[in-house]
């Protein structure tokens, strides 16, 4: 007589114990997934691999940026106006104008040193590139 109450009762803590397994490994899985992009975006050491400038609020994003020699260096502009990526004096590189919303890529020079550079559309827009 006592056995058919028991058994209801086993079987509800079975049900609450096992939604609470999956609700713990979907908890597990979902943050395993989502370190792995942060953690490569944060390397900062010179790197042949690329590079990324990006220009918005008439700014160079970053303002100083190191990089191997010959790094491919990509330059978006999400501004909404057209800007340039020029070295001054040697004139060691020049993306020539990029229009809003467009992508551009150059090669930073083969010759470490310390390449300032500026927009010659706003030639207050300053930036650094350093090669080593
Ligand atoms: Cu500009």
């Amino acid at each position: 007589m006592r056995a058919p109450l028991l058994l209801p009762a086993r079987a509800r803590i079975a049900v609450v114990v096992s939604v609470a397994c999956a609700a713990a490994l979907a908890g597990c899985s979902g943050g395993g997934g989502g370190s792995a992009p942060s953690a490569t975006r944060s390397t900062a050491s010179p790197s042949a691999a690329g590079a990324l400038i990006t220009i918005k609020d008439f700014a160079f994003h970053p303002a100083t940026l190191t990089v191997a020699p010959g790094t491919k260096v990509t330059v978006i502009n999400k501004d909404g106006t057209t800007h340039t990526v020029t070295a001054t004096g040697t004139k060691a590189f020049d993306t020539g104008e990029v229009k809003s919303g467009q992508t551009v890529t150059f090669r930073a020079p083969a010759r470490p040193g310390s390449y300032p550079y500026i927009c010659t559309i706003h030639p207050t827009m300053h930036g650094s590139l350093t090669v080593r």
